[in-house]
């Protein structure tokens, strides 16, 4: 953050100011489409970018201008481009920096759809992909082909939370002119500022924590302004992936909420790691603060606080793992996460189902795994769901000896 206010100051008042003809405070959602000019050369010198302005709903809006310089300020980036989904700034981002002929190194175990779109959609356009274990760096060292022309992060990963070294990953791509770009979207910029220590580009899902009320889908690409200007009128422009002024409203009414918010979800999700970690009936816990965690000591560094999702292994496997997210009455079965409510999903059959099953096996994405979004509820109250829906598992290993 450049300016002196302290986080939750700068969510609630950047680039919010009271409107100059109404006071009203809140800012006006702008559903306009099209924009008058006055004049044929007004609108000529704002096309050809030598004047702001809106000028076609496609390629940006008042409402979307505000929530985007937000969102710059808080990641500390140049410049934000709100988008229709976590997918779409994905893709976007990916887009805007590679050819036909090119290779990006993607950390293993990444979002599904990141997966996929890198294994299905882009070698279609003659883009390769390898998938690397990102925590070892000489191993993304070896993976660095002539034409790599990405390194793609996201930490902590979805669904294991592996926590890669932004700054070292950054600096070992940067020696070989290779654009970083990482995955925000499990810590928001109230945990972790991935430009801050050295990535080029940051993308988000602002589906989660960011609009945090599971009403809108959305994603944001934050990085310097002349990458953001081509993305929107080049990449997200021509491709229709436009953010609308009404979902940009909700986010920025969610966004006011964001300190209060992830520091409760995570004062939960610390709650649920210790108490699963002592828990008989679960073998692995993985949460980056917990001191078991493989990068626990990295993860103290470079982020402020662990995150809200906790995923675990039941022992038993997928049948025990159905069982017990069968038995939950409080938390729901669904995907997303980062939402009030806490949502358990089973990674192997739900978000990284598209993965192929020996390459799942590669990224820990074992049929017992269990990922769970801890809501905004009393902590009681999670781990009192938590511990009825496992107690049968006891009863029937029991059983069976
Ligand atoms: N990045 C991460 C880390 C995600 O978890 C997701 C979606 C995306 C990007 C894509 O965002 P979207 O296009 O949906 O806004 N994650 C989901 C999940 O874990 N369950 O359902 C969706």
């Amino acid at each position: 953050m450049t300016n002196k206010w302290g986080l939750d100051t700068a969510i609630i008042h950047t680039a919010q100011t009271p409107c100059q003809k109404t006071g009203a405070v809140v800012s006006a959602v702008v559903p306009a489409v099209a924009y008058a000019f006055p004049d044929a050369d007004a609108v000529a010198a704002c096309v050809a970018g030598q004047r702001e302005g809106t000028y076609y709903g496609r390629y940006g809006n008042p409402t979307i201008q505000t929530l985007e310089e937000k969102i710059a300020a808080l990641e500390n980036g140049e410049a934000a481009l709100g988008v229709s989904s976590g997918m779409a700034a994905i893709s976007a981002s990916l887009l805007a920096f590679l050819q036909q002929g090119d290779h990006v190194v993607c950390t293993r175990d990444v979002y599904g759809g990141s997966h996929k779109f890198l294994t299905t959609l882009a070698p279609c356009y003659g883009i390769q992909a390898d998938f690397v274990d990102c925590t070892d760096l000489a191993a993304v060292k070896k993976a660095f082909l002539p034409q790599t022309k990405v390194l793609y992060l996201e930490t902590p990963s979805n669904p294991c939370l592996t926590v890669l070294d932004i700054t070292e990953l950054s600096r070992i791509a940067h020696e070989r002119g290779i654009t970083v770009i990482v995955d925000n979207t499990f810590m928001t910029p109230y945990l972790q500022r991935p430009l801050e220590l050295g990535a080029d580009v940051v993308v988000h899902s602002a589906t989660k924590y960011l609009n945090g009320h599971g009403d809108v889908i959305a994603g944001f690409i934050v990085g310097k302004q002349e990458l953001i200007q081509f993305m929107r009128k080049h990449i997200m422009g021509d491709l229709g992936q436009n953010l609308n002024a009404w979902d940009a409203f909700l986010i920025l009414r969610g966004l006011k909420t964001l300190g209060l918010r992830v520091r409760q979800h995570v004062q939960n999700a610390e709650a649920v790691a210790q108490f699963l970690e002592k828990h008989p009936a679960i073998s692995r816990v993985y949460y980056p603060g917990l001191a078991s965690h493989p990068q626990h000591e990295l993860a103290k560094r470079q982020m402020a606080g662990m995150g809200g999702i906790v995923s675990f292994e039941v022992k038993g496997g997928y049948e025990a793992a159905k069982s017990f997210i069968n038995a939950l009455r409080l938390a729901m079965i669904s995907f997303s996460l980062g939402d009030p409510e806490t949502l358990v999903q089973h990674p192997a059959s739900m978000t990284h189902f598209s993965i192929p099953p020996e390459e799942r096996a590669k990224f820990n994405i074992t049929d017992g795994l269990i990922r769970l979004s801890t809501g905004l509820e009393d902590a009681k109250d999670i781990i009192g769901d938590l511990e009825q829906a496992l107690s049968p598992l006891l009863t029937a290993a029991a059983a069976h000896q």
